[in-house]
């Protein structure tokens, strides 16, 4: 049977599964939040197919607006769930792909994610990839206005991998840039991933954005980029994206 059609399916029978990353406060060394992070339980494959299998194929066909739909209805009733029972997570990330980003209606599938879940909207932020945004040029500052109408926040994913006008930057709506994990893997060992990094940290500072880092896996990477000044990190030196029972055991006792 073709991908696409066990995928349409998969979607009907509802076989998918979010799993969370911790985001971690860099000053305080606590959770602060989860990015959610799609995978398909598949009765073809008999195991958790990672997303780079199958976003692309839904992104081709359209069907990542009904699965990015279900992700974002799904991330926001568990924020919920964790809320009542915990006040330590303020932030539940969730990533939407250029081809929702340019559905008409995004503001309003978002709008009514939020409301059929009830989570208030500052709880949530949608993460676009640097080069999503830049495909849409001017136009994009429209969309991220709309979204940001609604309360929620916005992050820019796989910051440094793109082409960024920084004209544009400085008009967007957004929190939060995300540099990128292909700089963070090179740090501590060369000195031009460390700089580059410097500069990316610098440059969200001066927007007065939040900086996160991506797939920081060593102490010393950590130590360092703290230093440059990010404020929040994610990677395996905290944790892998776990399940919703798992982090709740591991993060929030
Ligand atoms: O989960 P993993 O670490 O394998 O994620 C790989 C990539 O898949 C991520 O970088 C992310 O961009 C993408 N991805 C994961 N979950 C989602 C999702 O819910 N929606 C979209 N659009 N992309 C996702
Ligand atoms: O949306 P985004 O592309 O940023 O998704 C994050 C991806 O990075 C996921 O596939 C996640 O499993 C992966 N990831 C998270 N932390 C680490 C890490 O410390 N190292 C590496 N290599 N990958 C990571
Ligand atoms: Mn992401
Ligand atoms: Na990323």
């Amino acid at each position: 049977v073709k991908l696409e059609t066990q995928l349409r399916r998969g979607i009907e029978q509802q076989e998918f599964v979010l799993h969370f990353q911790p985001l971690i406060s860099m000053a305080e060394s606590r959770i602060t939040g989860v990015e959610a992070l799609v995978r398909w339980r598949s009765p073809a494959e008999g195991e958790l197919v990672p997303p780079a299998r199958f976003i692309p194929l839904a992104e081709e066909t359209g069907l990542i607006v009904p699965l990015g739909d279900w992700v974002l209805r799904t991330a926001c009733r568990q924020m919920m769930r964790w809320l009542k029972e915990d006040n330590r997570l303020t932030c539940m990330a969730v990533n939407l792909s250029s081809v929702q980003f340019r559905q008409p209606d995004v503001a309003e599938r978002v709008e009514s994610a939020l409301e059929e879940s009830g989570l208030p909207a500052h709880f949530l932020e949608l993460e676009i990839t640097e080069s999503g945004l830049m495909e849409f040029g001017p136009e994009a500052e429209a969309k991220l206005d709309a979204l940001k109408m609604l309360g929620v926040r916005l992050a820019i994913d796989d910051f440094g991998t793109g082409y960024s006008s920084l004209a544009y930057l400085r008009r967007f709506p957004i929190d939060k840039l995300k540099v990128d994990q292909s700089f963070v893997r090179d740090i501590p060992a060369d000195s031009a991933a460390i700089e580059i990094a410097a500069a990316v940290v610098a440059l969200g500072k001066t927007l007065h954005l939040e900086v996160l880092a991506e797939g920081v896996e060593t102490k010393a990477q950590c130590d360092l980029l703290q230093r440059l000044g990010c404020n929040t990190a994610q990677g395996y030196l905290f944790d892998r994206p776990l399940s919703a029972i798992d982090l709740t055991d591991k993060w929030l006792r």
